[in-house]
């Protein structure tokens, strides 16, 4: 005899955003009878929801607990924290959770390059994806990035597939068995979701679990998984690395992309600008060497990729001061990045500040002692910025990011930059990074 609960079951879709959107087309496709809870009162996607599926019933506002433990199984979005109470007492109930990701990559034969880390996630993904575009290969590039890979499942089967995966999605992908898995680097960021570091480390390793092959920086032991030795480990680094491994190499007095000790090209050559983003080339070379793309189809891609908007973006040069758009800095890391790569001695204007979830900010003490210049601070967390690193280097709080803008022009010299590399979010005064970095052009351009 089944309870009413058990002849009643249905899945229930957790939040109602681009995810939750997807799982509902997902489910709906398949005929699963499904209903929706989402903690806001206005998630976005209510609108398209009601008018695509206006038969499903939707729960907003608090989880209910009975909603949760009735489920048939929970289909989570990324941005909902399994320790929310309700949530947390269903899990606890043995009802079962899943994630897009998992869901995905169990019914997928395709080979999946599976690629997560703290920062240079799109940038990697999206290179990668153009190295197997010119290497012949018909890819799909999708995940964290902005496309939900159920919406996959609805075209035709590609080749191969490049997933971007958020420590969020992971925790809820099991056995993501991908062909090639990589954590490009880990520092602190989400760190209001997340109890320790030692918490995000785990959910961003699990993105090794049943992988035939992975990619791991030699330099950086956060990166390295634990994994059974019929696992091919491929190696990069910015030292040479030896063979059968990417770095790089003096070759006639200059720096060289290299594998296996050998010169495949200068980096003087590389569309893509800064330090950092010499890692990001050399770990997109050993994700798709593993992945058996043409490595001259991946050297030509390198000359052409010029990397994506409001990730280190030159935008003009006014009076010899050069302004770049770095929007996409939301954590200290990344922040920490984008000033070694383009900063000389102490010629960097910074312009930062927003939300920063709970980082510490003291981390950007060594970035900005040697080439920081002034820092001026906007948003929710302008003032904690300035009592961390008013010691290191002069701090000059403003209201608005024009403002920012403004007194960052007043104040470089030629031969200075000024960056715009937030170490923070920006859900405090925008509508998300993208139109945070929209702003900031905008009022470069009106300085002309
Ligand atoms: N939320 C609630 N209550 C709910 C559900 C969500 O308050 O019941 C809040 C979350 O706390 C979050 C926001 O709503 O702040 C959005 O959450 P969501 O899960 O509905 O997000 P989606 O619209 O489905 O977008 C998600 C990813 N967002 C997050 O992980 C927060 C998108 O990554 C991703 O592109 C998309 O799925 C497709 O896979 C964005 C992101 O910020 C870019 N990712 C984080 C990052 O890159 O650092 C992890
Ligand atoms: P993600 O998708 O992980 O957020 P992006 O490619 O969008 O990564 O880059 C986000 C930011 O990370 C960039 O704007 C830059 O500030 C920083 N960044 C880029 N490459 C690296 C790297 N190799 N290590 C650390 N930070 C990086």
């Amino acid at each position: 005899m089944h309870s009413v609960a058990e002849k009643n079951a249905q899945k229930v879709i957790v939040g109602l955003g681009q995810t939750g959107l997807s799982y509902a087309r997902y489910l709906h496709k398949r005929k699963l009878p499904f209903k929706v809870v989402d903690s806001r009162t206005q998630p976005p996607g209510l609108e398209v929801l009601q008018k695509q599926f206006p038969q499903v019933s939707v729960e907003l506002g608090e989880f209910q607990e009975n909603t949760l433990m009735h489920a048939e199984e929970l289909l989570l979005s990324p941005g909902v924290d399994m320790r929310e109470p309700a949530l947390a007492k269903a899990i606890g109930a043995a009802v079962p959770v899943t994630g897009d990701i998992n869901i995905f990559a169990h019914q997928i034969e395709a080979p999946i390059i599976a690629v997560t880390g703290s920062n240079a996630k799109s940038t990697v993904v999206s290179l990668l994806g153009a190295m197997a575009k010119n290497a012949g290969l018909d890819v799909a590039v999708a995940g964290n990035i902005g496309k939900p890979v159920l919406d996959l499942l609805d075209e035709k089967t590609h080749q191969l597939y490049v997933l971007e995966i958020s420590s969020f999605q992971l925790e809820t992908t099991t056995g993501l068995g991908a062909e090639v898995a990589c954590v490009l680097n880990i520092s602190a960021d989400h760190m209001d979701r997340y109890a320790s570091m030692q918490d995000y480390h785990e959910a961003k390793h699990r993105i090794f679990q049943n992988c035939r092959q992975a990619v791991v920086n030699r330099n950086d032991p956060l990166t390295v998984p634990l994994l059974p030795n019929n696992v091919r480990q491929w190696r990069y680094g910015l030292d040479q690395g030896d063979i059968n491994e990417f770095g790089l190499l003096e070759d006639n007095g200059k720096t060289c992309i290299a594998f296996s000790k050998k010169s495949l090209m200068p980096v003087e050559e590389l569309a893509l600008q800064g330090r950092h983003n010499l890692l990001n080339a050399l770990a997109s070379l050993a994700l798709g060497h593993a992945a058996g793309l043409d490595m001259q189809a991946m050297l030509q891609t390198l000359r052409e990729f010029r990397g994506l908007p409001h990730r280190c973006q030159y935008i003009t040069e006014i009076k010899g001061v050069q302004y770049y758009n770095d929007s996409k800095g939301t954590n200290v890391g990344a922040s920490i990045a984008a000033i070694q790569g383009l900063g000389g001695r102490n010629n960097v204007v910074l312009l930062a500040g927003g939300e920063g979830k709970g980082a510490d900010f003291s981390e950007l003490q060594g970035a900005l002692g040697e080439h920081g210049k002034l820092l001026i601070a906007f948003g929710k967390d302008a003032d904690q910025i300035q009592l961390t690193l008013a010691e290191t280097l002069p701090v000059i709080v403003v209201n608005s990011l024009q403002d920012a803008v403004v007194l960052a022009s007043e104040t470089a010299q030629a031969g200075d930059i000024v960056l715009l590399s937030p170490a923070c979010a920006s859900f405090d005064m925008f509508k998300n990074f993208e139109h945070r970095g929209e702003v900031f052009i905008e009022a470069v351009e009106a300085l002309h």
